[in-house]
């Protein structure tokens, strides 16, 4: 996601860092290089036009000239920029009064409409709400049946069968009977797609939208298209008229571009992004987290939330106090990479923490499931004093642990050191400091 872009930028950027004093010809000469890594990301290139020109404007003003740190100012408005590109604010589903609130996700084939139907039902669910699915593709019961097969994987949430019903609408139309007589509270409608947006589609979702009178239609659009992705999604909104979008195969999408380009293009915004094809890939988008996710700054916001939802949220707080006392044990390492199991792969979670990328020891936590298994082992090997104290593990003890756990030494070796390095980071990443800097756009080591 955007590994392009950020690795642009990052060069761009400490270039300019290093400047002392920037004057008018080293800004022009870092924004064309922007603007190039811009276009190069698939971004609108009006809306590269008009993001350039606004940085201009801000950047040879005294606010960035006369500052001590001139490249770190010109990061802070690229970075506020990119956040007001994504969107600005996150912005939240619009659930109704009514019971159920109906969601009607839109797009065409292939975009991910039925895994995206089924994501947001479980992160629904996760929230508390009771989540019914129906699907309205009649033409492929295949699509029905992906639908059910996925949806029985979501615990709680209800899956609408549609019996002998041939018309989409009318199946719409029982569903939220069904759901309303059943005390669900949402109801996701997974529309039928096509490879090209036409009439017969078009008017089937107008009357669809007219039966039910959705709390919000969602396009669902697949990042990896780039401006295709967009001009679709403009369609969709002329022709339906949407309230929100959701950009699937994020995770794909080493540019960027359509996320980038779609707010500003059709004023419609994104509200949770695709980033996987398991069903706990799908995220709220939080454009100031994206933005700085872009400029390498991981993003340490959303890592601490996906955690809250694996951990429970007394044992968060508990391994939040130990960091900051910065008492996180090998026993807390092991039970953070167990529960990083549960929240999503390795390299996502590792990809969230800011200036990891750079770390090169923790590279070395390889995201693999054996490896994970080892790491486990070993520390299991270790005694209760080790694990609280791992600075007494000395090259005896090391030699014991290995074998204990069916290891090497070198194994050992590693494990140690990447939890040094991670301790060490992540007790800088919780002081006030740390996170002052974060806000400010800077790597807090
Ligand atoms: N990598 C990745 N694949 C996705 C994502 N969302 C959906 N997919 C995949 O895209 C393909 C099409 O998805 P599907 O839900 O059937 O699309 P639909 O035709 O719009 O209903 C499937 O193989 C999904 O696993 C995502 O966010 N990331
Ligand atoms: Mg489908």
């Amino acid at each position: 996601m955007f590994e392009n872009l950020t690795e642009k930028l990052e060069g761009i950027f400490s270039k300019l860092r290093k400047r002392g004093r920037l004057d008018e010809e080293n800004i022009a000469a870092a924004l064309k290089e922007i603007r190039m890594a811009l276009l190069e990301a698939d971004v609108n290139f009006k809306v590269v036009r008009d993001f350039i020109e606004d940085i201009r404007a801000r950047a040879v003003g005294h606010e960035v000239l006369d500052s001590i740190t001139p490249g770190q100012q010109v990061v802070k408005i690229v970075y506020e920029r990119l956040a007001e590109l994504l969107g600005g604010k996150s912005s939240h589903l619009k659930l109704s009064q009514r019971f159920p609130a109906p969601l009607m996700l839109i797009g065409l084939q292939g975009c991910g409409k039925t895994t995206t139907a089924v994501k947001l039902a479980r992160l629904l669910v996760g929230q508390g709400h009771r989540v019914f699915l129906v699907s309205s593709d009649v033409y492929r019961p295949a699509a029905i049946e992906q639908l059910r097969i996925l949806g029985e994987k979501v615990e709680g949430t209800g899956i609408y069968s549609s019996g002998d019903i041939a018309d989409p609408v009318g199946i719409c139309i029982r569903a939220m009977e069904e759901a309303r007589s059943g005390g669900y509270d949402v109801l996701i409608i997974d529309t039928a797609g096509r490879l090209h947006i036409d009439d017969r589609m078009m008017d089937e979702l107008k009357r669809i939208k007219g039966a039910v009178n959705p709390a919000e239609i969602l396009l669902v659009a697949d990042a990896m298209t780039g401006q295709d992705a967009v001009n679709v999604a403009g369609r969709f909104n002329d022709l339906l008229g949407i309230d929100g979008v959701i950009m699937t195969k994020m995770d794909g999408d080493a540019r960027g571009g359509a996320a980038l380009s779609l707010k500003a293009v059709i004023g419609k915004p994104i509200k949770y992004i695709g980033v996987g094809e398991k069903l706990d890939a799908l995220e709220v988008c939080h454009p100031e987290r994206m933005a700085s996710r872009i400029l390498g700054m991981g993003d340490v916001l959303t890592l601490v939330e996906k955690a809250q939802v694996a951990v429970d949220e007394k044992r968060a707080r508990e391994l939040e106090k130990k960091i900051r006392k910065s008492e996180f044990t090998l026993e807390d390492f092991r039970d953070q990479l167990t529960q990083i199991r549960s929240m999503g792969s390795l390299q996502d979670i590792m990809g969230m923490i800011p200036g990891i990328g750079k770390v090169k020891a923790l590279k070395n936590i390889s995201p693999d499931e054996k490896e994970l298994v080892k790491v486990v082992a070993i520390i299991d090997s270790m005694t209760k004093k080790e694990r609280r104290n791992f600075q007494i593990i000395d090259g005896q003890r090391r030699k014991r642990i290995a074998k204990g756990s069916g290891t090497t030494v070198q194994d050992v070796n590693v494990l140690l050191k990447n939890y040094a390095e991670m301790r060490k980071i992540m007790k800088k990443m919780t002081t006030k400091d740390g996170m002052k800097m974060l806000r400010r756009g800077k790597l807090p080591f």
